[in-house]
């Protein structure tokens, strides 16, 4: 049985990802800060296997740890989805807190290296596998008060690049995806909490929701061997750009 890890398990993307995964006959490792989640998912998934760990992907010691727990074959997994991660704040940079930016470099361009580093040992060694990067069309774009989530995300898109170029010759292929606006706890978690201003985001036109990326991302890492699809830019259909959306 093939095995995917999949990072930010918990909710959103990752959480439909790994349900895709585990549909589509994979194994699952489930990683996430929220331990009660990922038990419900496992539940969710029965009775595909599923291996829980509970981490912060800023926390390069407790992802090593973590990792370190796992047998052997669950160290090198077919497919890695690096998704954890997400943003907080959109404040101009005059006005922006440095814990925030903190948070968004820490996870997203740290953490992703932090699991990666983790577990290329077991993916180089087997000369096979698949790491998909879940970067953003925030990473390709930029818009006003984006600055360090933007900036975040082009650091995914750069990564996905030179990671592909690195590991070629190891047989493990590197790819990514660019959601655009995807209803989640993402709004939620980048204005703290205010369910009303989080809401307006997606209103007036029918957002992405998770599972419509899920299912690319299954698709793009099912590909035989000589298929790459590199990167897949995915916005709603009423969304023309970034912040460019037609609402009714
Ligand atoms: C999420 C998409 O456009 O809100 O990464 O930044 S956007």
């Amino acid at each position: 049985m093939k095995t995917a890890f999949i990072t930010g398990a918990s909710s959103g993307i990752g959480r439909a990802t790994a349900v895709a995964l585990a549909g589509a006959g994979f194994q699952l490792v489930v990683a996430g800060r929220r331990r009660e989640r990922l038990e419900e998912l496992a539940a969710q998934v029965a009775p595909v296997p599923v291996h829980i760990l509970e981490f912060d992907v800023r926390d390069r010691a407790a992802v090593q740890a973590a990792v370190a727990t796992l047998p052997a074959e669950l160290q090198a997994p077919d497919v890695l989805v690096n998704n954890a991660g997400g943003a907080h704040g959109l404040a101009p940079i005059q006005g922006g807190d440095p814990a925030d930016w903190d948070q968004m470099l820490d996870a997203n361009v740290r953490g992703l290296l932090n699991v990666t580093h983790a577990l290329l040992p077991g993916m180089t060694a087997r000369q096979t596998g698949f790491i998909l990067n879940v970067g953003s069309v925030a990473g390709q774009e930029a818009y006003a008060n984006g600055n360090v989530y933007c900036a975040s995300k082009a650091a995914v898109g750069m990564l996905t690049k030179t990671m592909r170029l690195d590991l070629l010759p190891t047989g493990v292929r590197v790819a990514e995806v660019n959601p655009g606006a995807v209803e989640t706890e993402f709004s939620q978690v980048r204005f703290k909490g205010d369910e009303a201003r989080a809401a307006k985001v997606y209103e007036g036109f029918e957002p992405l929701r998770p599972e419509d990326i899920a299912e690319i991302i299954v698709f793009m890492v099912t590909r035989p061997p000589h298929v790459t699809i590199a990167e897949v830019l995915v916005l709603a259909g009423a969304q023309g750009a970034a912040t460019t959306i037609v609402r009714k």
